[in-house]
């Protein structure tokens, strides 16, 4: 999907082993685009840039709500890249409540951000993405543009990449829980980042990481593994900066003393017919605005 100049809302869909020869296997997001893709899952697409999704934006906001990204590859930004040495004004993208598994690059194992583009990441979950540079995130020439809230990286891996990698970059990082990094304080790694306060470097506690969408293989639904136990520290960790109202399988956020850390905040789960849009489940389980949703589709030339 090309998405020039234009901004619509992709709900539910799925996009499954597309291609791209150089940007953006699934989606590429160009110019003034402010596209919101909520509940879409993102999985086995590949590309030289954003394996799943290429950001090349010079004012717009495309946001990424509740969606998985998994499995996806590049060289650079195994999920999703971001770009724009135009870019201006106010917005860049946004990722909130998503969850980044298995993802794989040489540079920026889910995500790799080049450019002062203001990118915020907030609710979300990187485990077991794989790159050398930037095991999770690999982030270039962005001076202090990128901004990360209340998200997990854990498990994620590479050699000796850490979780993030900046170069000519100082993302700020807020209430994460980054693996690696010292935490918030004295031992805080001055590589990764400003540390921006409440961030953790401990064991997640997940309900099951050796399998990340649960029992029913199904992303984003109930028995999920990336879910939080009752003593995970990532409980009422969080700031409620730039937090959405619900998490990825529609739990209102923030439930009990504050949000929690990743894509999952621990609270009772609202029954279908709630009101609540339902995870994304199945292929193409949903389209809007006549956008076509295809099990796979392969593109060739530029990408575009
Ligand atoms: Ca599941
Ligand atoms: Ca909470």
């Amino acid at each position: 999907m090309l998405n020039e100049d234009v901004s619509p809302s992709v709900v539910r869909c799925n996009f499954v082993q597309n291609k791209a020869a150089i940007n953006g296997g699934a989606v590429s997001n160009h110019g003034t685009a402010s596209p919101l893709f909520s509940g879409c899952v993102f999985e086995g697409n590949s590309a030289q840039s954003g394996g799943a999704a290429d950001n090349e934006i010079t004012s717009g906001s495309p946001r990424y709500s509740g969606c998985t990204f998994r499995s996806n590859r590049a060289t650079q930004g195994g999920a999703a890249y971001v770009h724009a040495a135009f870019f201006r004004g106010e917005g860049g993208p946004a990722f909130t409540n998503c969850v980044f598994t298995g993802n794989t690059a040489q540079q920026g194992g889910a995500l790799y951000q080049s450019d002062p583009v203001p990118t915020t990441v907030v609710g979300c979950t990187f485990v077991k993405n794989g790159s050398d540079e930037g095991r999770a995130v690999r982030n270039t020439f962005s001076a202090g543009t990128l901004r990360l809230f209340d998200s997990i990286l854990w498990q994620d891996t590479g050699t000796p990449g850490p979780e993030i990698s900046n170069e000519q970059s100082r993302p700020l990082v807020s209430h994460c829980l980054i693996q690696g990094s010292g935490g918030s304080g004295s031992a805080w790694d001055q590589d990764l980042g400003q540390d921006g306060g409440g961030n953790l470097d401990t064991d997640p506690r997940f309900v099951g990481l050796a399998d990340p969408d649960g029992a029913d293989n199904r992303p984003a639904t109930a028995d999920d593994g990336l879910r939080l136990r009752a003593n995970s520290p990532c409980v009422d960790a969080g700031t409620s900066e730039g937090a959405a109202g619900q998490d990825i399988l529609g739990v209102r956020r923030p439930n009990g003393a504050g949000f929690d850390l990743g894509a999952y905040e621990r609270g009772p789960i609202p029954a279908p017919g709630s009101g609540v849009p339902a995870p994304a489940v199945g292929v193409a389980a949903a389209c809007v605005l006549g956008l076509a949703c295809s099990r796979r589709r392969t593109r060739s030339g530029s990408g575009r």
